[in-house]
């Protein structure tokens, strides 16, 4: 892990001195055509129209060309619901991404492009050592490729024979070859105990990795958020996200995914929630500013109980901090806890369903 965390924060840094305020780690600034001779995703072979309809590729809104612009992978897994790595999430808004399905060909197919309208990152992603890296976009009107299947098992399917799919760059050397055709490789799947032996505490239940001891074969930079799927009777199960690796298809090293049957409950809880509900405050069943201003009057009136109740009585219930004594320190505390608690509301539950 410690390897990986240099190369993010170098190339961090590199960003942040390139002057790009919000590039992220994985965002890339130079694309070159790559020849055909060399080999694609890492060790991959590109993938037909139709072959994997439900990868969506994850494109900066601002760039209007999808090729520049995309900069994470994805999977539908609902008409207008996306999963991906929340290390392509983290720090931004709904605004900045744009959300393409339905190509295979990102310079020549048109595909469907639609805004995203909500991000739900999983509350406990660790963007030092990338555990938990999952997250999940709602978008602005549902798209029309077929989602996929997410229901996957508790197995380990180590040694099954996984395929990992991206746009991502094809070259284990970072020299940013990005193919304008989607690419696709298959690697097996290995035990989460060798991989632990390898990247340490960054490997939980909710890691999966994939690969060969010889290298060859890898996701890359920009393939992350994108899917890791195994073969079904019926089809394909999404069992992994792109997540990271010591460099792309190294020997010695894996792929590292975020395992998805570790997080139905997140997915399923997320999906299902009644966003709409939860942002009408005032509950008059219209979404609008007012809910805001109802939100904050809820919590004012929730602080005024407690200066009455606790903190001018100097009871036990105002002895936030637990030091014996009721001072300006628990009301402090309890000004920041009820700051804290209306802008999480704001982030999860305030986006404006209409006008
Ligand atoms: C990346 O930087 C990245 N070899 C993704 C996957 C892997 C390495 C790097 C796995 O997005």
């Amino acid at each position: 892990m410690q390897l990986r965390k240099t190369l993010v924060t170098t190339l961090t840094l590199t960003f942040l001195f390139a002057g790009a305020a919000d590039a992220g780690p994985l965002k890339r600034f130079a694309h070159e055509r790559i020849d055909a001779a060399t080999p694609k995703i890492i060790g991959g072979t590109d993938a037909q129209p139709g072959d994997w309809p439900w990868i969506v590729a994850l494109i900066q809104s601002g760039i209007s060309d999808n090729f520049q612009g995309q900069f994470c992978g994805g999977t539908l897994i609902a008409p207008d619901w996306v999963v991906t790595a929340a290390h392509c999430t983290d720090g931004k808004s709904p605004g900045d991404i744009d959300v393409l399905a339905g190509v295979t060909d990102l310079k020549n197919d048109i595909g469907e492009r639609v805004a995203v309208k909500r991000i739900v990152q999983h509350p406990e992603f660790n963007s030092r050592n990338l555990v938990n890296d999952i997250s999940l976009l709602q978008l602005s009107s549902p798209v029309s490729p077929t989602p996929a299947a997410t229901d996957v098992g508790p197995e380990t399917h180590e040694g099954e024979l996984a395929t990992i799919i991206g746009w991502g760059d094809t070259d284990p050397t970072f020299r940013n070859d990005f193919p304008f055709i989607l690419q696709q490789a298959e690697v097996p799947v290995i035990s989460n105990t060798l991989c632990q032996s390898i990247y340490g505490s960054s490997i939980t239940n909710g890691s999966l990795c994939a690969g060969y001891a010889d290298g060859g074969k890898d996701t890359c930079q920009g393939d992350s958020g994108g899917p890791l799927v195994l073969p079904t009777a019926t089809g394909w199960e999404l069992a992994g996200i792109t997540s990271f690796g010591n460099g792309c298809a190294q020997p010695g090293f894996y792929g590292v995914y975020t395992r998805v049957a570790t997080y139905e409950t997140y997915i399923d809880d997320s999906l299902n929630f009644d966003y709409v509900a939860c942002a009408d405050a005032n509950g008059d069943s219209v979404i609008n500013a007012d809910d805001i201003t109802a939100h904050k009057a809820d919590g004012r009136s929730e602080l005024i109980t407690w200066i009455n109740n606790c903190y001018k009585t100097g009871s036990a219930c105002g002895d936030l901090n637990e030091d014996g004594q009721v001072t300006r320190a628990d009301l402090f505390l309890k000004w920041i806890e009820i700051r804290n608690a209306h802008n999480d509301w704001l982030a999860v539950c305030w986006t404006p369903e209409a006008s």
